[in-house]
């Protein structure tokens, strides 16, 4: 008996999970490859004998002399590819030994069953797993030696040298797990809202004026005229309704050149908003919590899967499981009234009119740890767009506005509200912001042909992220993140 067959399963490295591979869509070949690693295993009873075409990233090659395994990885699975002398050329199979982890590799070769694992008596036998045994082996493109991280141990890596290096970081299950979350995050939201009437839209990301007030503009030169960076589709995402289109959404990237370094700013970042006729802050609030709802249900119904890959991870680091918990219906609403009394009597010194802060809400989420919404803040605290709360005042006799905050514990997901629609109180507003109205014509000229009261939201997708990943940083659920000390890659 050959002692490397024997072992070679007991020779690799503690890894993770493969990537799990999407059983509810057609793979179809492409020029480099019959079947995906992932196909292989799951329709492998079927396939036993047939000659296939595979390719992906070597992760690990066991073997000396006249034979050699290998486990290829791509986005799909994972699975043994078994060389041997007289099947392959004594030249690939010399390659295929001496072959750095993380190469690229195209397998021609026939599917297999592999010999099933040793069981210890008693254990149940684990179903049945499959190999390929190649009759052609090629390598498409060498990794340099060393990697500048692992990609299949679970040794802790700093965000810093994983961001510098996302390209392979990606190849990490968890980091992979991550970002399909963060894909079926986005697929769920969309189809709820599309289930209630609302259409996608994509507005201009270059703009002549400010949006969310006049500080923390990018500005850039647009031709010869000065112009900036989006803060927000607001103004814009108000101008469609005010257009008729009813019901409209749009997730796409925000740019705010504000100086925070903290764990959940960056300086560009993808907003998801809506904005819709005929509803008050209220309304919007009750689209929030279901859409919400929808997309933790769905990922419960479909991906605990990519939940488990993350979990494995965080197991191999010391950390708690992560779970999808679907949050009850409705959210907690604790109105910025209720909110300032409860820090109020935590003992903190904080007044009516002051800002909620972070610490704060701790103070807020020892209550209501969830999601919860913090609904009515004064007029003064909010943007010039928000409406006002009419015949009701705080309590210092500051008018309330119909603008709320989605907060996730400590965390700010959301905001938005009701937004003014009379264009004589929308400029004064702009003025005791200290906006020109002049400025802003192309935006409120929409309001001088009839407006419909309308209302909208603006979450963020990254922070929301962090909430059902437990991520610690928003950066984790950023492909390629933006912050004042980084702008590439
Ligand atoms: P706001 O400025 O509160 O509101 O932004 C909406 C949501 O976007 C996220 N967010 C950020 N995420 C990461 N880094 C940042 N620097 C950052 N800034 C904001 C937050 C926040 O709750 N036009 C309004 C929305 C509306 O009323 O429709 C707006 O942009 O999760």
């Amino acid at each position: 008996m050959n002692p490397v067959f024997c072992d070679s399963d007991a020779l690799m490295l503690k890894e993770c999970s493969p990537p799990v591979m999407q059983t509810d869509v057609t793979w179809h070949p492409t020029a480099f490859r019959s079947h995906t690693l992932g196909q292989i295993q799951h329709d492998g009873s079927e396939l036993v004998g047939s000659e296939v075409t595979i390719c992906g990233f070597m992760e690990a090659n066991r073997g000396k002399g006249k034979i050699c395994f290998m486990d290829i990885r791509d986005g799909t699975g994972r699975l043994q590819v078994f060389l041997k002398e007289g099947n392959v050329s004594d030249e690939e199979l010399q390659n295929a030994q001496n072959l750095s982890r993380e190469s690229t590799v195209q397998v021609i070769g026939e599917v297999a069953e592999k010999r099933p694992p040793k069981v210890a008596e008693g254990e149940p036998t684990p179903p049945p797993s499959y190999e390929v045994v190649a009759k052609s082996f090629n390598i498409l493109a060498k990794a340099n030696t060393p990697l500048p991280l692992g990609v299949t141990d679970t040794v802790s890596i700093g965000l810093d040298t994983r961001l510098d290096n996302r390209f392979l970081d990606l190849r990490r299950a968890h980091v992979d797990a991550m970002f399909t979350l963060r894909s079926r995050v986005l697929q769920y939201g969309r189809e709820y809202l599309i289930s209630e009437g609302f259409k996608e839209i994509n507005s201009p990301k270059i703009i002549a004026s400010a949006s969310e007030g006049g500080t923390n503009l990018f500005p850039m030169m647009y031709f010869d005229t000065p112009a900036f960076l989006s803060q927000s589709p607001q103004l814009y995402k108000q101008l469609t309704v005010l257009g008729g289109m009813e019901r409209v959404f749009e997730i796409g990237p925000a740019f705010r050149a504000e100086k925070h370094d903290t764990y959940r700013h960056l300086n560009e970042f993808i907003s998801f908003d809506i904005e819709a006729a005929w509803m008050n802050d209220d309304d919007v609030m009750g689209v929030q919590e279901r859409m919400i709802h929808h997309i933790w249900q769905s990922i419960a119904d479909n991906d605990m899967d990519h939940i488990a890959t993350i979990n494995e991870y965080r197991e191999s680091q010391g950390d708690d499981h992560i779970t999808v918990d679907v949050p009850s219906l409705p959210f907690p609403r604790i109105s910025y009234c209720e909110a300032i009394k409860m820090v109020q009597d935590a003992g903190e010194n904080i007044e009516w009119g002051d800002d909620i802060e972070s610490s704060h809400c701790d103070i807020i989420a020892e209550k209501y740890p969830g999601f919860h919404f913090i609904p009515r803040w004064p007029m003064e605290m909010k943007p010039f767009y928000i409406h006002h709360v009419k015949g009701e005042n705080g309590a210092t006799g500051q008018q309330l506005s119909r603008g709320f905050d989605l907060n996730y514990g400590r965390d700010e997901m959301t905001s938005g509200g009701q937004r003014e629609h009379n264009v004589e109180i929308l400029e004064d507003n702009l003025r005791s912001k200290g906006l020109d109205p002049a400025g802003f014509t192309f935006y409120t000229d929409g309001f001088r042909y009839g407006a419909p009261p309308h209302a909208g939201w603006g979450l963020g997708v990254a922070r929301l992220l962090m909430v059902l990943t437990g991520a610690r940083n928003v950066r984790e659920t950023v492909l390629f993140p933006r912050d004042r000390q980084r702008v590439t890659p």
